[in-house]
């Protein structure tokens, strides 16, 4: 911490939830690497102190990038390890005994990225004496967007009685006439304990009751969670409340969880995605946790703008590109039918050592965490392990192997995919996924200018994949970059029109090969976000239809047009969601 740009920084006040390096006018805090300090005073409630026995006090991160120590009065408590995915310690031991005094938590965040982290980077110092100061260095990524750091999602203390929940897992299965919720609930504090369990429907009727640590609930004539666009009423789910009671040091504590269960199944076939028997076409997008100001914080009218404008477009799905989303953002999925691949920070894994099995081991605990988060979201129905990876390399086999498996055996309800831009016949990974998800730019990165060559370029990626492993591909990103206002007729790169071109071009090979084994496409990307700075970068990457502030570019209305007009050829949507009077509510 002897250089200026090593030495610990502190955070300005009221800065939770958001990045740190756009809120200043301090240049030196946009791209810093290292310590950041924030540190809160808060009074806790009397009675939490009071009943200490029974009581306990848990204080909760969403999630902060990327390494983070937290003490509470002076005590560490707690260290985690990764960014986007919450971390969580009983404090209650370092909280007693102090009524009326705050509660001091004190976090220190490091956002160096490591070969072994993911995403995974590596520190270069630059060593040439006349070209750089002494100790200069560079965080060096290979993914492509802004390296956002600090605390990105809510902060909470919430108590449980010493007897708690600790874990619930649901799991469905149905018929049209019947279905099946298993359960199976963790009790963590006391062997000695019951357990009951009430399924409700929307209306407040109990449909179904259970007891003990596991069993299943049979839901006749069931309402099935559907996907936006797919049925009347998407996004259906049930309450399931779950009562723990325990005697403990004398007295009786009773815990209780509401989580809410949406039946659904999911099943893949050479050809098809399945969503309650029925083909499921995904037709939507890949997004960002970005925007100005804020950086990678969660933001509440942000979320709700982008849920608006996901249902303007017509869109079903999105891929959690390129790690996993706030959880505010997956009930919204879940509530209102928005069907999710959901990926880990499994990007830019492009070195030979991010391979070893110091990152595997990393990767494997990621993904523990990621399920043990998003297990018993109905919108999520297919998890993505990394996003292209360097996948030719031959240790990529191995280590693909292991985490695919590692994480079917976590939860074997759900397809497993990675997303690749590899060459078919070279790729290690590909034999263990159950959907090919791949990424191309053709007319941008390769041939830029031409989108002549699309027609012949793309057919032939989807035939060699399909040839290859039979199995249904999505076509996860595609996209053109376009500056808002920038117009060019013929189409020429970067203006609105070649945007919009390169997309008709794309969409007539979707067209046809939807009919055989594409099963869905994803635009890249939603909105315009920042990236590093880089020479084919103009204040960040300009694929977005829609621009960083959400205004639509001209590709958005192509978008909209098509997707509405795909959700319209399913005979299953009823009159009224034909017309836009449901966007307009
Ligand atoms: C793809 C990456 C994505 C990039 C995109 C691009 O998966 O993260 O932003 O290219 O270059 O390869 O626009």
């Amino acid at each position: 911490w002897t250089h200026p740009r090593q030495s610990p920084r502190t955070c300005p006040g009221g800065s939770v939830p958001a990045s740190f390096n756009d809120i200043t006018q301090d240049p030196s805090l946009e791209n810093y690497i290292g310590w950041v300090w924030y540190e809160k005073e808060v009074l806790l409630p009397l009675r939490w102190l009071q009943d200490d026995l029974n009581t306990r006090v848990v204080l909760r991160f969403g999630s902060a990038h990327y390494y983070s120590i937290v003490w509470v009065n002076g005590v560490q408590v707690m260290e985690h390890e990764g960014g986007h995915l919450p971390f969580e310690a009983d404090i209650s031991s370092v909280i007693q005994g102090s009524p009326g005094i705050p509660c001091r938590i004190t976090v220190a965040l490091n956002n160096t990225l490591t070969p072994h982290t993911l995403p995974p980077g590596s520190i270069q110092y630059m060593n040439d004496k006349t070209r750089y100061p002494k100790n200069y260095f560079v965080q060096n990524i290979r993914f492509d967007f802004f390296n956002y750091a600090g605390i990105h999602r809510p902060v909470v203390l919430y108590t449980t009685p010493s007897v708690y929940i600790d874990d619930i897992t649901v799991t469905t299965t149905s018929s049209e006439s019947v279905a099946m919720v298993q359960y199976q609930v963790s009790v963590v504090g006391s062997t000695l304990y019951s357990l009951s369990l009430s399924l409700r429907d929307q209306e407040g009727k109990v449909v179904a009751t259970g007891d003990g640590p596991a069993g299943e609930l049979k839901v006749l004539n069931p309402n099935l969670w559907w996907p936006y666009l797919m049925h009347e009423n998407p996004g259906y789910r049930y309450s399931l409340e779950v009562k723990m009671q325990a005697q403990a040091n004398g007295a009786l504590l009773e815990d209780v969880y509401t989580l809410p269960v949406g039946i659904r199944t999911v099943h893949v076939t050479s050809t098809q995605f399945l969503i309650n028997g029925r083909p499921f076409y995904f037709h939507g997008v890949n997004k960002h946790e970005d925007a100005d100001i804020r950086g990678k914080g969660f933001d509440w009218p942000l979320v709700v703008k982008d849920f608006n404008l996901l249902r303007w477009l017509g869109a079903n799905s999105f891929r959690t590109s390129h790690y996993p989303y706030a959880e505010e953002i997956m009930d919204l999925c879940d509530a209102y039918g928005i069907v999710v691949i959901d990926e880990c920070p499994g990007v830019g894994i492009k070195m030979s050592e991010s391979f070893g099995n110091k990152s595997l081991q990393h990767h494997l605990v990621v993904m523990e965490e990621l399920i043990r988060r998003d297990k018993n979201r109905p919108s999520v129905v297919m998890w993505s392990v990394a996003n292209e990876p360097a996948s030719e390399l031959p240790p990529a086999g191995y280590y693909f192997k292991t985490v695919i498996a590692h994480t079917k055996a976590l939860d074997p309800s759900r397809p497993v995919t990675f997303v690749t831009d590899a060459n078919y016949a070279l790729d290690h990974g590909a034999p263990y996924v159950d959907v090919i998800c791949v990424n191309s730019y053709f007319s941008w990165y390769h041939d830029p200018g031409h989108l002549e060559v699309i027609p012949l370029q793309l057919t032939t990626q989807f035939e060699n994949w399909y040839k290859t492993y039979q199995k249904p591909i999505i076509q996860s990103e595609y996209g053109a970059d376009s500056v808002p206002g920038l117009h060019s007729d013929p189409p020429l790169m970067f203006s609105e029109e070649y945007q919009k071109a390169m997309l008709r071009e794309y969409h007539s090979v979707f067209d046809k090969k939807r009919k055989e084994y594409v099963i869905g496409e994803l635009i890249w990307n939603f909105a315009d976000f920042m990236t590093n700075q880089g020479t084919t970068r103009v204040l960040g990457n300009k694929k977005g239809i829609f621009t960083r502030q959400r205004q639509p570019k001209s590709a958005a209305f192509v978008l909209r047009e098509r997707y509405w007009k795909i959700a319209n050829e399913s005979s299953c949507l009823p009159p009224i969601i034909k017309s836009h009077a449901l966007f307009l509510k």
